[in-house]
């Protein structure tokens, strides 16, 4: 995706698009509501709702095990979303797309299975400084639990982790790498490919999270060349309580199960149970059928709109919101990668961020505000919280406009004006 092709943000229909978003027509204390908080959640499309709707009023059932119409139907549904996935992920197998509750509960299934059946004392596994707790915490309960070590790739300044460094922390001790597509609190887009090939070239299995990456990029899971790859539904326009693990069927295949229960099993005795193929093997209870099905939904969606478009004119927003806001007297932006997404953080000298929000929300204005569950990046700039601006492709120039205006407001506000 080229953001320097000739205006193609122009060709960009926001208009059209911003119409298939019902709850942005919704006023927020009498305001119009200024949605500037798709890193922790991106709204729903119409046709996501009306899948979540349809499957309720039409073909609720259990999947997989009925024999009837609705089962039939409703087991088709969840797993035509399965293929849907795999070929918008370019995964060379459909039964490599696990259903989980999201990129948590995907790390966590990989930290659990995989990193505890081969992690031995002294191994390592590395991580990065910008990552999510869901990044982190997993890695260190399985660490803990087999006598690994866990190693922290730093980030500078701008919040970049660079590979020289990267590559320095890499040796045949280590056994796994985990890092981010994008960070959430900084917005910075790892070089994924290089990083992977890196890691091989050390012996490692490499997983990466892709909970940011998925609602602002095409995802292709082998041009990067990973072996697991993480996302969450909610962020990608779909459902809540639905993601994604995409792993090799080398190393899935391998794996223990991660959970035992009903649909993981092909037979269960007392004395010997045999597990399921996969992806079933890892699919135990009933799931998030609506989520599946919804998350195949806004996988359509995303499929249908224009690619390029998009990247551009959230590359145009990003510019755009960095420049106004780089103008506020006192403003300091967290998170100033070369390649980044549009996440914008910062803090306001003298003003904490945790007095700014309820203000910001007065007017309308959603945003996050806190350690954006990436404590340690917020102690790498020594800094306790930011207000985080994050945009999606629905967001226009009026919104940046619009955080800017608050803000004028909460510092004549704070300086009693
Ligand atoms: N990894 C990254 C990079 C994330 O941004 C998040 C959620 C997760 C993992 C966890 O995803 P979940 O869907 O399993 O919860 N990030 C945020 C956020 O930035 N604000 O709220 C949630």
């Amino acid at each position: 995706m080229n953001p320097t092709a000739t205006h193609p943000a122009a060709q960009f229909d926001i208009q059209r698009v911003r119409a298939d978003f019902p709850i942005l027509n919704e006023l927020v204390h009498g305001k119009p509501l200024i949605y500037l908080d798709n890193a922790a959640t991106s709204q729903k499309p119409n046709p996501v709702i009306k899948a979540l709707d349809e499957y309720y009023r039409r073909y609720n059932s259990n999947i997989h095990r009925g024999v009837h119409a609705l089962a039939e139907r409703a087991t088709e549904a969840y797993e035509s979303s399965r293929r849907k996935i795999a070929r918008y992920l370019n995964a060379p197998n459909q039964h490599e797309i696990i259903f989980t509750r999201g990129t948590t509960e995907s790390i966590n299934l990989v930290a659990s299975s995989y990193a505890t059946s081969v992690l031995k004392p002294g191994d390592e596994v590395l991580i990065t400084w910008l990552e999510h707790h869901s990044n982190i915490v997993p890695w260190q309960i399985a660490c803990e639990k087999t006598g690994a070590v866990l190693k922290v790739v730093p980030i500078n300044e701008r919040g970049e982790v660079e590979p020289d460094q990267f590559e320095a922390m890499l040796s045949e001790r280590t056994k796994i790498v985990a890092f981010a597509h994008i960070s959430n609190a900084l917005g910075t887009i790892n070089p994924v490919r290089e990083f992977t090939e890196m890691a091989h070239r050390a012996g490692a299995v490499v997983i990466i999270d892709g909970a940011q990456a998925a609602p602002h990029m095409r995802v292709d899971v082998q041009a990067i060349g990973c072996d697991f790859y993480a996302l969450s539904g909610h962020k990608m326009f779909g459902p809540t309580g639905i993601g994604v693990l995409w792993g090799r069927t080398s190393l899935l295949d391998k794996m223990p199960p991660y959970q035992g229960g009903g649909d993981m099993i092909q037979s269960v005795t007392f004395e010997k149970t045999v597990y399921n193929d996969l992806p079933y093997k890892f699919e135990a209870g009933t799931p998030h059928i609506a989520g599946g099905i919804g998350l195949g939904a806004a996988v359509d969606y995303l499929d249908a709109l224009d690619a390029e478009g998009i990247m551009a004119h959230e590359h145009d927003l990003t510019r755009y919101a960095t420049e106004q806001l780089s103008q506020i007297e006192g403003l300091r932006l967290i998170g100033t990668a070369a390649n980044k997404v549009s996440v914008l953080s910062f803090t306001l000298e003298g003003i904490h961020p945790y007095d700014m929000a309820p203000v910001l929300d007065h007017e309308g204005v959603a945003v996050r505000t806190g350690h954006h569950c990436a404590q340690p990046v917020m102690d790498r700039y020594q800094i306790p919280a930011t207000v985080r601006a994050s945009i999606a492709f629905y967001n226009t120039r009026q919104d940046i406009d619009a955080l800017v205006a608050a803000l004028a407001k909460v510092q004549r506000m704070f300086s009693g004006l």
